[in-house]
């Protein structure tokens, strides 16, 4: 076979493609290290389940961050030797050691870290303790209704086909009287250090409750209720975003949500109007 001048090339351009993707990788490895230490994204926690939630997606970002830079030094050495080969690629299978190898190895990894993200998981999802707050969270195009049951402790009646108007947004049932002192609010307020049970529902489409502060993102199904239980631990003024792309409106979906304590709570909450006084 006579040598054509690519192929006296080849290992020269291997070596090159070779660098290249180590380059890379060292690059992009440093510059989201550098990134990630003067600028990390999340912003910091004010729920007692920030701190799980955040461990478990260092671990995870840690655990694929090393696994992809081990990837890309192998597929650098592979495309190295490469360029250097003037035989034709030989062809083999059952390596019985190697497949292994390559089947468990990630299994094992994914499971590890699917388990560690199934106790967080279930933890976020036990069941409200009985002091818990609860507030239910109506989510619309493009906006956000909430609802307190009142002193008595009792949500009233609601059917939307029949009493829903301006005034009504939620379409509480008037005759009920469980209902009379409800409160409906355009502004989510929590008692810092009690724990909340939202139960969210959605009245058109799909929407996302999301607080990226109490590491709290749950998807609103209409003709669903969702259950969502967090405690939140610091006074503040956080942002509601819809995390559901959910119609042209959806950039105005915005949402406040006021933690306080529980003096300034109740003195917010005797100054809104029962929905029938
Ligand atoms: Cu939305």
């Amino acid at each position: 076979m006579i040598d054509s001048p690519r192929d006296a090339d080849a290992p020269r351009t291997g070596r090159r493609y070779g660098l290249v993707v180590l380059l890379f990788v060292a690059l992009g490895g440093a510059l989201s290290f550098a990134l990630a230490r003067t600028r990390w994204w999340l912003p910091p926690g004010a729920s007692t389940q920030a701190a799980e939630i955040d461990r478990l997606f260092t671990t995870t970002l840690i655990v694929t961050g090393i696994v992809f830079v081990l990837v890309h030094i192998f597929l650098a050495v592979l495309i190295w030797q490469g360029g250097r080969r003037t035989a034709p690629a030989a062809y083999w299978h059952d390596n019985r050691t190697l497949e292994l190898t390559y089947t468990l190895a990630p299994a094992a990894i994914l499971v590890t870290l699917i388990a560690m993200g199934a106790v967080v998981w279930a933890r976020v999802h036990a069941a409200p303790p009985p002091d818990a707050l609860v507030v239910e969270v109506r989510a619309e195009q493009f906006g956000w209704v909430f609802r307190y049951p009142g002193a008595d402790g009792q949500f009233g009646r609601t059917d939307a086909t029949r009493f829903l108007t301006r005034d009504n947004p939620l379409g509480i049932d008037p005759t009920d009287p469980a209902g009379r002192d409800d409160i409906v609010a355009r502004e989510l307020h929590l008692i810092a250090g009690r724990p909340v049970h939202i139960r969210l529902s959605a009245k058109d489409v799909l929407h996302s409750f999301f607080v990226p502060q109490f590491r709290v993102k749950q998807d609103a199904v209409p003709g669903m209720v969702q259950s969502v239980v967090f405690e939140p631990t610091r006074a503040g003024t956080y942002e509601i975003a819809c995390a559901e792309l959910c119609g042209v409106g959806h950039y105005i979906m915005r949402g406040k949500v006021v933690v306080e304590t529980r003096g300034a709570f109740e003195t917010w909450l005797a100054a809104q109007q029962p929905f029938a006084p």
